[in-house]
C-alpha cells in the first residue's frame, strides 16, 4: 500500500495572529495535491485560532509543537494533550532537536514517554530524530537515529505506530539553508526503515512514513520526488512563506 505523502509545517516560535491568518487562508484558497496530508504547527498560543480559521480539514490539520507526559497538574509551561483534544487538535510534534538540544534538554526516554502518552490520549505524533554535525562526521548517523528510536519502540504497541510519523531531521541541515542531498537523505531513510523492519516487522516498516526535515523549500522539495523512502517533509522556515504550497504539491 502506498504511503500518503505528508507535509508538516513547524512554525517554531514565529508568527502573529495576522501572519498565521495569512498562512492558513493561503492554504484555504490553494489547490492542494490530492492524497497529501498537511499538518500546520503554530506556536501553542495560536493553536485554537488556527484551527478555527482552517477550512481545509480533513486534508489540513493543526498540530502542536510539544506536549507533556501528564494531562494536568503542577507542570508550569507545558502543553496538555487533553487540552489539545478539548480544542480539536489531533497532532503534535515531539522530540524536535531544538527541544532536545536548545530549549529543554529532552532525552530519548522523555520523548518516548511523551509519545506514548500522546498516542494513548488520542493525539498523533510527528516524532523527530536526527544527528548533529559531529555525529555525521564521525559516521554514527544511523547509531544516533537508532538510539533515539529505541525507547519509543520499546514503549509503543504495533497499533500505536498507526499514530506516528517519523521526521528525520539532520541537525546540521536545520535552518542553515544546507539541506541534505536527496541521495544522502534517501540513504539514511532507507537505513531507518531497515531498522524499523528489524524491530517491528516488514509490514509495519513499510507503512510508517518517514519525513525529511532540514532546510526543505519550494525549490529543493521536488528534487526528493523519486526517493522511495522519503514520504514527505517537516518544514520550518519555508512553511511561513508562500512556497509552502509548492512543497505540499511537490509530489504531483
Ligand atoms: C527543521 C525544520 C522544521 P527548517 O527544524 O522542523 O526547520 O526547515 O527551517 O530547517
Amino acid at each position: 500500500m502506498a504511503r500518503t505523502f505528508f507535509v508538516g509545517g513547524n512554525f517554531k516560535l514565529n508568527g502573529t495572529k495576522e501572519s498565521i491568518k495569512t498562512i492558513v487562508e493561503r492554504l484555504n484558497e490553494a489547490k492542494l495535491a490530492e492524497n497529501t496530508e498537511v499538518v500546520l504547527c503554530p506556536p501553542a498560543v495560536y493553536l485554537d485560532y488556527a484551527n478555527t480559521i482552517n477550512k481545509k480539514s480533513p486534508q489540513v490539520k493543526i498540530g502542536a509543537q510539544n506536549t507533556y507526559t501528564k494531562a494536568s497538574g503542577a507542570y508550569t509551561g507545558e502543553n496538555s494533550v487533553e487540552a489539545l483534544k478539548d480544542i480539536g487538535i489531533e497532532w503534535t510534534i515531539l522530540g524536535h532537536s531544538e527541544r532536545r538540544t536548545v530549549v529543554a534538554r529532552e532525552d530519548d526516554e522523555l520523548v518516548a514517554e511523551k509519545t506514548k502518552f500522546a498516542i494513548d490520549s488520542g493525539v498523533k505524533v510527528i516524532l523527530c530524530i536526527g544527528e548533529l554535525l559531529e555525529e555525521r562526521k564521525s559516521g554514527i548517523t544511523l547509531d544516533v537515529c537508532k538510539k533515539q528510536l529505541l525507547p519509543t519502540i520499546a514503549k509503543l504497541t504495533k497499533e500505536d505506530w498507526d499514530s506516528v510519523v517519523i521526521a528525520y531531521e539532520p541537525v546540521w541541515a536545520i535552518g542553515t539553508g544546507l539541506a541534505a542531498t536527496p541521495e544522502d537523505a534517501q540513504e539514511t531513510h532507507k537505513q531507518i526503515r531497515d531498522f524499523l523492519k528489524e524491530k517491528l516487522g516488514e509490514e509495519l516498516s513499510e507503512q510508517i512514513r518517514i519525513l525529511y526535515g532540514g532546510s526543505a523549500n519550494g525549490a529543493n522539495a521536488v528534487t526528493f520526488k523519486d526517493k522511495a523512502d522519503i514520504d514527505g517533509f517537516l518544514v520550518g522556515g519555508a512553511s511561513l512563506k508562500p512556497e509552502f504550497v509548492e512543497i505540499i504539491n511537490s509530489r504531483q
